[in-house]
């Protein structure tokens, strides 16, 4: 740790298009900026893909896919051992990528930041690289003379859209069990944040993997994107992005031709905290629920309901809580928030505040851009929020906390409830059987009890309801990365 040092001159090692382990133009010659969100200055010019590089792509990944290809005929322990290796180069360059996701991102470079979703990347590759080897089908006693067995087979080509808020994150959730199961990738990054996983294509080769096993793309949505989705020779979509795009894609994929569709969508998840609870520290809890990553977190809990008997004392300690919540250059280590990814997402933040602002919610602390340089919005809370607002509805996807007041246990159950998102929930309270109520009440992928946001490489994170369709991460998340094949042997007699 004691080598990890902040590098606002990071250098930018790779712009081109990431094809079968080679650097490639996009074919159209086009290029494209990514931005620094901190300055608004460009970093780089990039290599922009489109459909012709989809489909070279797409080419060198089924030529790495064909039965009888180095890939193919590896042992799934040797692809684990890729993967080890990935976990190992991600650490060894731990201080460079942190930096570079800095850069491109605004994430604090800090432990909660992008050294923290770095050492989380290593740990998810090297999680997965032990299951390549322990993906076992079944045999099946079936009634007459036959051996019936299993296998879980690659699903095949896996196209992987994967958005900004968490770009090398995102890059390994879907990389890493996709490998495992054998499958073979071509992955469309976030327009707004290429960089770091173009380095990772970089260790994806030094790591020795063959060629055409991992593609990645820079590029936009509507065309290197929608052109994964609509093609013919990808089996498998899997995106974590906005809900109208997750539906854009499902459709594209049913109607090309079928694909398997994991999406890891919006929220718009219910924190609920009861009066029996610490109040001190549960306002940290709740505040760092909603803001962290300036709120750009799917799982973000942003409906913060409050009993009503500490409902006053809890608003009046949010609010002094934010006030301190440090704001600022994302290279400085004492920073909590930086910026917004775009001036886009910006704008959407603040055309939300304003709309709460005229519903009649009570704007505490915040409301307004920060400084006149990069896309920074203050640390903002709302109380005296209702469920028919916009602020109570829709994903704002910045640092804007609603308090909301409640008096029991079924009305917050039904109001938790009352939403199109399912993805996060929690429930803060020393009572196990109200807790529990809750946990098993709420329609979400995750209920964290006393707790929030503890993301694991072992457990299943995904949404209900318009949140999602699957599960990444733990052992749940292989499943969308196999195919069951059911082999039925005939055989002369039988024998128990
Ligand atoms: O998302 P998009 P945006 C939510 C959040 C945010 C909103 C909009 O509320 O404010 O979405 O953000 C690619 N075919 N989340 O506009 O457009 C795009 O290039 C194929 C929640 O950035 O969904 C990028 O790679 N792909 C979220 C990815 O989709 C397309 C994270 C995500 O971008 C496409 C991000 C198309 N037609 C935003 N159009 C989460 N669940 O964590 C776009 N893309």
């Amino acid at each position: 740790m004691e080598n990890l040092k902040p590098n606002p001159n990071v250098e930018v090692k790779f712009t081109k298009l990431f094809i079968n382990n080679e650097w490639v133009d996009s074919a159209s010659g086009k290029t494209f900026p990514t931005y620094n969100p901190a300055t608004g200055n460009k970093i780089a010019d990039l290599q922009e893909a489109d459909k012709a590089d989809v489909d070279k792509a797409v080419d060198a990944a089924s030529k790495a896919f064909a039965l009888g290809s180095t890939y193919r005929t590896m042992n799934a322990s040797d692809r684990g051992k890729l993967l080890y290796r990935l976990a190992d180069l991600v650490e060894r360059d731990l201080n460079y990528i942190a930096n570079l996701e800095t850069l491109d991102n605004g994430k604090a470079f800090a432990p909660h930041g992008s050294i923290g979703d770095t050492m989380f990347s290593a740990m998810v590759f090297r999680y997965y690289a032990g299951w390549a080897d322990k993906i076992c089908g079944k045999t099946i006693p079936i009634d007459g003379n036959f051996f019936s067995y299993t296998r879980h087979e690659p699903v095949g080509i896996c196209g992987q859209i994967i958005p900004w808020n968490y770009p090398l994150a995102m890059a390994t959730w879907k990389i890493a069990p996709a490998v495992a199961a054998g499958n073979v990738v071509v992955m469309k990054t976030a327009e707004q944040t290429p960089l770091t996983a173009l380095y990772l294509a970089s260790l994806v080769k030094e790591a020795g993997f063959p060629p055409g096993v991992v593609n990645i793309l820079s590029g936009y949505g509507p065309t290197a994107g929608a052109a994964i989705t609509a093609h013919p020779g990808i089996n498998k979509v899997a995106f974590t992005g906005s809900t109208e795009v997750g539906q854009i894609i499902m459709r594209a994929a049913g109607e090309s031709n079928i694909k398997r569709t994991t999406l890891e969508l919006g929220g718009k998840s219910p924190c609920v905290i009861f009066d029996d609870v610490d109040v001190d520290k549960v306002v940290a809890e709740a505040q760092e629920a909603c803001m962290t990553n300036m709120g750009q977190c799917c799982v973000a809990g942003t409906r913060t309901f409050v009993h009503e008997n500490i409902y006053d004392e809890f608003v009046a300690k949010s609010r002094e809580l934010a006030k301190t919540r440090k704001i600022g250059d994302p290279f400085d280590p004492t920073t909590k928030n930086g910026p917004q990814i775009d001036s886009e997402q910006m704008n959407k933040i603040l055309g939300l505040i304003e709309k709460g602002k005229e519903q009649g919610a009570k704007i505490e602390v915040g409301g307004q851009r920060w400084g006149d340089k990069g896309f920074y919005i203050q640390p903002t809370v709302f109380s005296n929020v209702s469920d028919n607002m916009c602020i109570a509805k829709e994903e704002i996807f910045g640092p804007v906390q609603q308090i909301l007041k409640f008096k029991d246990l079924d009305e917050v159950l039904r109001r938790a409830n009352d939403t199109t998102y399912g993805l996060g929930a929690a429930v803060f309270t020393k009572d196990i059987n109200r807790a529990l109520m809750f946990a098993h009440g709420v329609q979400a992928g995750t209920v964290w009890i006393n707790s929030y946001n503890h993301v694991s490489a072992q457990s299943p994170f995904g949404g209900y309801k318009m949140s999602g369709l699957g599960r990444e991460l733990g052992e749940y998340g292989l499943q969308n990365y196999v195919e069951v094949k059911h082999v039925c042997v005939s055989l002369p007699q039988k024998n128990s």
